[in-house]
């Protein structure tokens, strides 16, 4: 970084696997590293404090891949919810930077990714996407924009699936779903219902909470990250467990224990917007 992009408060560096990695300090000295390739937050520290994100340490970070960790955008088909594949194309290409604002003590960087030839033949349809990264204090809120730029109509699902570090995922619990139904993707699609007041990680945990509150808790070792999410309904909360991290390339054996996801999702419903029309969603984390 040099002196002017000190000023600016950002700077763009090759990363990994050569890819840009954009860094953004805000003023009281919070951070985040975002990826152009998939617009994927790998990093979010808040100032004086340690990484909250969790990005696996084999990672695969190359063209068509997607990156194991931080915050993968997903659209526009969250899962298999459709016929790409597994999460949509966003996560796989390389975003646009658009720019950093600043104001007051927030800092906000903005990515695009535009339809292409290459997103055409997945998906036949026009549009533009916006991931606002904003720091500010103790918070880190990523917005996804959608806008339909097509002459007809689309439908699509979304997420971002956000990998929060933990210190044991075995000591970690969500708070704020009880009395919510959700799809259990652990057990072929079953529908559940969430009776007990916290979801614990005693093994693989993969669902699909419909109709979601805007704000979720995890405590993880007595530290408290709040989750809010506004324009996203549903929230997924998923750990691979023990065996199916073994069976994963892009994480180490033990991983399974050092994140839990948590997500906000759009994907009970997909979301419809005609030609010319916007949606977003946000998710936001405080520390
Ligand atoms: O959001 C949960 C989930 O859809 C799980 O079913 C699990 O497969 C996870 O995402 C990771 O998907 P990925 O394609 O990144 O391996």
């Amino acid at each position: 970084m040099d002196a002017s992009d000190a000023d600016r408060g950002f700077s763009i560096e090759p990363g990994a696997g050569g890819l840009p990695s954009l860094r953004v300090t805000a003023r009281d000295g919070s951070f985040a590293e975002i990826y152009l390739h998939g617009a994927t937050v790998v990093s979010w520290k808040p100032a004086g404090d340690t990484e909250r994100l969790f990005l696996s340490r084999v990672a695969r970070f190359g063209p068509g891949e997607a990156i194991r960790g931080g915050v993968p955008v997903v659209f526009p088909q969250f899962s298999t919810l459709g016929p790409l594949r597994q999460h949509g194309f966003a996560r796989r290409v390389a975003w646009e930077f658009v720019g950093v604002e600043s104001q007051g003590e927030r800092r906000a960087a903005v990515l695009r990714l535009q339809d292409s030839a290459e997103t055409q033949r997945d998906w036949p349809h026009r549009f533009v996407a916006e991931l606002t990264v904003a720091l500010e204090g103790r918070s880190l809120a990523i917005t996804l924009a959608v806008t339909n730029t097509d002459s007809g109509p689309f439908s699509f699902t979304a997420a971002l699936h956000t990998y929060l570090a933990v210190a044991d995922a075995a000591q970690t619990h969500v708070e704020g779903l009880a009395g919510l139904r959700y799809r259990d993707q652990a057990a072929s699609g079953s529908i559940g219902q969430q009776t007990a007041a916290r979801v614990d990680f005693p093994g693989e945990i993969d669902r699909l909470y419909f109709n979601a509150p805007p704000e979720l808790r995890l405590i993880d070792a007595g530290r408290t990250t709040v989750i809010r999410s506004a324009g996203f309904p549903d929230a997924v909360v998923w750990n691979p467990g023990a065996a199916k991290t073994a069976g994963m390339t892009d994480l180490e054996p033990g991983d399974y224990r050092r994140f839990v996801c948590v997500e906000a999702v759009a994907a009970g419903a997909p979301v419809e917007l005609g030609p010319g029309e916007k949606w977003q969603g946000t998710q936001t984390l405080l520390a």
